[in-house]
């Protein structure tokens, strides 16, 4: 039973918004889980994404089972290595940077995690990730040695996506890389929004509730969040249910 992917679908057929509250185990204190997920709870929160771009091994399988005795939300990995692929999440992201020109993140990598995957229960959901350029490097970029795209380049960023969903991936995450200093802008999330069929998740910067707003305004079907959190908990009293 493929049911993360169904309800994204189910709540975009009814107009309802997700939110993913990101979590990196590198930068979370396993001793703040409780304090913190009782927060995600009360907020308007639909996923928990779990992933990093460096995180030690065991890590993340040790961060998961200790958020699921506090949560019912679906958990999901968004992994920056295989080493970050536990059986304890709900699903996880097959993440394919198709903003960069690596084989090892369009496919290398994937090859190498089937073994691991095929002794899991994980629903495993195909997504392409495009990462747009935020004014400073990210760590996306640096783990992965690629470029990427400009924000001016709309047609490319929608080509882009367009050829994923040629492809047969069923998710697009637009991506401004973790604590971008300005979210991707309403005109990039609106163009690729109005040329796609599959749902659309947008990340990278996102701070405040004006911010969400209009990222979900632009089209953004699931948007996700960590800075944000990781900087100040007191966002949560924003988007509290
Ligand atoms: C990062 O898109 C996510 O991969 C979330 O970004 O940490 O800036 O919220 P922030």
């Amino acid at each position: 039973m493929n049911l993360i992917y169904k309800n994204i679908q189910d709540s975009i057929s009814k107009n309802q918004k997700l939110l993913a509250v990101l979590i990196d185990p590198d930068k979370f204190s396993i001793k703040n889980t409780t304090c913190f997920i009782e927060k995600v709870n009360a907020s308007i929160a639909t996923h928990i994404f779990i992933g990093g771009s460096i995180v030690d091994e065991d890590a993340t399988d040790r961060l998961v089972s200790e958020i699921k005795e506090h949560t019912t939300l679906p958990i999901v990995l968004f992994p920056g290595d295989i080493s970050q692929i536990t059986d304890k999440a709900n699903g996880l992201l097959f993440l394919s940077l198709l903003s960069g020109r690596n084989s090892d993140y369009l496919i290398g990598k994937h090859v190498e995690a089937v073994s691991k995957l095929e002794n899991t229960n994980l629903e495993v959901i195909s997504t392409g990730y495009i990462l747009i350029e935020s004014g400073k490097e990210t760590a996306v970029q640096m783990v992965t040695g690629t470029k990427p795209m400009h924000r001016e380049h709309i047609q490319s960023i929608v080509d882009t996506a367009k050829a994923g969903q040629f492809l047969g991936m069923k998710l697009m995450y637009l991506e401004a890389g973790s604590g971008a200093k300005e979210p991707l802008t309403p005109t990039i999330i609106k163009r690729v929004k109005q040329e796609m069929d599959i749902p659309l998740i947008v990340g990278g910067g996102i701070r405040s509730k004006a911010q969400l707003e209009n990222a979900y305004h632009a089209g953004a079907d699931l948007i996700v969040i960590g800075t944000a959190f990781e900087e100040d908990e007191m966002f949560f009293e924003e988007i509290k249910k």
